[in-house]
């Protein structure tokens, strides 16, 4: 009996489903049967669903779940009710257990299975418990006991008129050396790279820092976790021939630890990868050093997308970032002399954000000068974060100044709901604006210029640029529609 691997994510560009693509490996190698149901080209879900349940009998059907919602307050575009739909044609075709999972799942696992059903869910990396739970089910063996495991306890226990409550076992945590050769040959990702323009690969597992609003830490551990270099290595090989030579890294923070980044990059340069591939990190604006840039270089590594959240000191302090403004002049002054396309990435209207913070985190901004500045207003709230658990403690209602989205009967925060600083409020998007003026380095929702648009989710000039062959990070393909428009204008008023 074969287990079915489900990809739920449906947003455009498409992005390849990386964990499903590593959790088949890992299936196979377990030796077990295995194939995936890639929802996100289907044109008629239910359709689908309906066609493969019809061909074939599976033991397990394994959804994968990446984003809850597109987290951006300017959309608030909602995925769970679809997640909720695909569970219910599932149901109605099929008998098989239904397993969630996934880093979306994982930020609000409990909130995330009693709304959209499924029998198991499991929270965090499933290379090492989900073989066991197949193999466990299909033996009619007890499973309650699997680490990181997520199920609804029986009425029982919950009172039958109450609403179901819900178990999570303490994850275990693998030896990430201990995996199969990642092959990457479970997705279509010559596919993926044609119509999402990049690939993507992981080196490392898991976030330490106390950011207090971040679901990383959340969906994937505090404990780091790295991966072999020379494994990583192996794994941009395969992807390389099957064409996809522009990647993302899939870690939270590719320089945390820096060692680790820099032998990953050796790695890479050692197999003379570096020259055939270009790639983009999320890093951590400290530790960087000239060293590591150079590295970096050498490695492929084309763009680094630096979350920084603030120029503000205060800001910084509040947010839980162990780094200052000066710090940002610094790793700005060294991707500027290693000549690194590099962005800053901002997170704006936390807790005690005012027009002062605001204008002290523009003006920085500009100092620093990146190539490019992405900006998001509104802090999407998680579960189980440090600024939650304050929200609560406040009290999560619809009267809190600071909450805006759905509010009322979402304390689990499962629907799209945000934290905005009340000494703005919504005319932050106003004053923002005004900060911002013309400059075009700066990416955030505006309707009138959709080249800055910074969600992703949907955006029809990455989609456009796509088409036309643009490959890389996004916010680099964008940058690079920028600068060709430009080019035209200068090209016909010279012309003129
Ligand atoms: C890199 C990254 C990006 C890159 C992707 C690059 C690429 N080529 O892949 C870019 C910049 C494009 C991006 C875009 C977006 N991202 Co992003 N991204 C990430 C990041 C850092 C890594 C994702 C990843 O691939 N991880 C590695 C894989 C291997 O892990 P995994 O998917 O979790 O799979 C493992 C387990 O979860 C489990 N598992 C997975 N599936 C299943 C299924 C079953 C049945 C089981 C049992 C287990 C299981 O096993 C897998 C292997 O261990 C995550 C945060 C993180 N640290 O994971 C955010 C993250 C997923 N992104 C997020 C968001 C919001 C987005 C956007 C919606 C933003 C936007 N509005 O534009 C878009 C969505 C794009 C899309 N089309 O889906 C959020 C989602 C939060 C949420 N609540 O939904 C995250 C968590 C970041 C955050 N902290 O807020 N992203």
């Amino acid at each position: 009996m074969k287990v079915l691997l489900v990809n739920t994510n449906q947003m455009q560009p498409p992005i390849a489903p990386l964990g499903l693509d590593y959790l088949a490996e890992a299936l196979h190698a377990a030796g077990l049967a295995v194939e995936v149901l890639d929802l996100c080209f289907a044109p008629d879900v239910g359709a689908a669903i309906r066609q493969r349940l019809a061909a074939d009998n599976y033991s397990l059907l394994g959804l994968t779940v990446r984003n809850t919602d597109d987290c951006y307050f300017a959309g608030q575009d909602f995925f769970l009710p679809r997640l909720r739909q695909m569970v219910q044609t599932i149901r109605a075709h099929t008998d098989a257990p239904i397993v969630l999972g996934g880093v979306g799942f994982s930020v609000m696992p409990e909130a995330i299975l009693a709304y959209c059903g499924g029998d198991w869910g499991l929270w965090g990396e499933g290379e090492f418990v989900l073989p066991e739970l197949v193999r466990r089910l299909q033996r009619g063996e007890e499973v309650t006991d699997l680490p990181g495991l997520v199920y609804p306890l029986p009425a029982s226990a919950s009172g039958s008129s109450s609403p179901t409550l819900m178990h999570r076992n303490a994850p275990a945590f693998g030896d990430l050396a201990a995996l199969p050769p990642m092959r990457r040959r479970w997705v279509d990702n010559a596919r993926y790279f044609r119509e999402g323009g990049q690939g993507g690969f992981e080196t490392k597992r898991g976030c330490d820092q106390p950011c207090i609003y971040c679901a990383d830490p959340v969906a994937k551990a505090r404990r780091i976790r790295l991966r072999p270099p020379a494994a990583v290595a192996e794994e941009v090989a395969a992807l390389l021939t099957q064409g996809v030579d522009h990647l993302h890294t899939c870690d939270s923070e590719f320089n945390l630890p820096e060692a680790h980044a820099r032998a990953v990059c050796e790695e890479l340069v050692g197999r003379g990868l570096g020259e055939r591939v270009r790639w983009y990190a999320y890093c951590a604006p400290v530790p960087f050093s000239d060293e590591l840039a150079r590295w970096l270089r050498r490695a492929g590594c084309v763009g680094v997308d630096f979350g920084v959240d603030s120029g503000d000191d205060e800001m910084l302090q509040r947010l839980g970032r162990p780094f200052r403004s000066a710090d940002l002049l610094e790793t700005a002054r060294i991707c500027h002399r290693q000549g690194l396309t590099f962005m800053y990435d901002l997170l704006l209207g936390g807790p005690g954000e005012t027009r002062e913070t605001l204008a002290r985190t523009i003006a920085l901004m500009r100092r620093a000068a990146p190539s490019r500045v992405g900006l998001s207003i509104g802090v999407r709230l998680y579960p189980y974060t440090p600024l939650a658990r304050r929200v609560e403690q406040e009290g999560f209602t619809a009267d809190h100044p600071a909450l805006f989205g759905k509010v009322e009967g979402n304390e689990t925060c499962l629907a799209p709901v945000f934290y905005i600083s009340p000494a703005l409020g919504e005319e932050i998007f106003a004053v923002v604006g005004e900060l911002v003026g013309d400059d075009e380095r700066f990416f955030f929702a505006d309707p009138t210029k959709p080249e800055q648009n910074y969600n992703y989710n949907a955006n029809e000039v990455l989609q456009k640029a796509i088409r036309r062959g643009y490959r890389g990070a996004y916010w680099d393909i964008l940058r690079r529609v920028q600068e060709e428009r430009g080019r035209g204008k200068r090209c016909s008023v010279n012309q003129v």
